[in-house]
């Protein structure tokens, strides 16, 4: 890993400052897409694509850890997803056994917390267990929140805050009147966190694919051809850069 800033030492403040004035996002999401193309081009079966995808995951991972974001949402699994083959679909689902087998060591040594969003119940036992070892294991870390959408919709998750706010009614926990847009967000599953000030897509395509479509009322969107498994820490900061350069113009306004 190339570090540029020593974040971890004490020169630290000084640094976070420069970083806060430059005004990095403080989250960041990304649509993680161009895996099953990248092995195509190769002549590789898809799968071999969603596996180099998983380094390119810790590489940006410790991209956002050096530049102070404060939190990671990677889009990993969409309710859509399930259309997949399913043998396409089975070594997808056991790529966070495996990314956590090689990488949470390190996750746990850079402080970084791990979460997820989604109908995480519909998810295989191995899924699961694999994943909620590594919640368990960093939920006092306060450095990183790195939060996986994990069979994640954004339709879905509004039906199912809808559905939740009408019975919240009917109990009388909630009033008609007192719902508005904040409080419609606190029955979402990115209740607590601070919208996204930047989303990466990378693969090429511009669209959401059902991600977040409530919380990116206002991001900033940065799009890029590269392919999720050739994306790189400079491609990373690149997008970094150009969003600095875009809040700055709009601030001196
Ligand atoms: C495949 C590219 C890491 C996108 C990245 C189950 C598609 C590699 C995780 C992961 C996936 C998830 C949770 C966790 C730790 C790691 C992952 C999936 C797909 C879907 F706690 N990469 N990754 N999960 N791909």
């Amino acid at each position: 890993m190339s570090m540029k800033i020593p974040f971890f030492n004490y020169k630290q403040t000084k640094e976070l400052e420069v970083q806060r004035v430059e005004n990095t996002p403080d989250h960041i999401a990304i649509i993680m897409d161009g895996n099953g193309r990248w092995a195509q081009k190769r002549g590789l079966p898809r799968i071999a694509g969603h596996k180099e995808g998983v380094s390119a995951v810790n590489k940006v991972v410790k991209a956002a850890v050096n530049s102070n974001v404060k939190i990671l949402t990677l889009y990993t699994f969409s309710t859509e997803n399930w259309k997949r083959p399913k043998s396409e679909i089975d070594f997808i689902l056991r790529l966070p056994k495996e990314f956590l087998h090689i990488y949470l060591p390190d996750l746990i040594s850079n402080n970084v917390r791990i979460e997820t969003i989604g109908d995480f119940d519909s998810l295989p036992s191995y899924t699961r267990e694999a994943v909620q070892y590594a919640i368990d294991k960093t939920k006092d870390n306060d450095g990183l929140l790195l939060n996986f959408a994990l069979n994640y919709g954004s339709r879905l998750e509004i039906v199912h805050a809808v559905k939740q706010i009408i019975s919240d009614i009917d109990n009388s926990k909630l009033s008609i009147d007192a719902l508005d847009d904040s409080q419609f967000s606190n029955y979402l599953f990115t209740n607590g966190l601070s919208d996204p000030d930047l989303l990466i897509r990378t693969g090429g395509e511009q669209r959401l694919s059902n991600f977040l479509l409530w919380q990116l009322a206002y991001t900033e969107f940065w799009f890029t051809d590269v392919l999720w498994p050739d994306f790189t820490e400079e491609n990373f900061l690149s997008a970094l850069e150009e969003y600095q350069q875009r809040k700055r113009r709009y601030g001196g306004i």
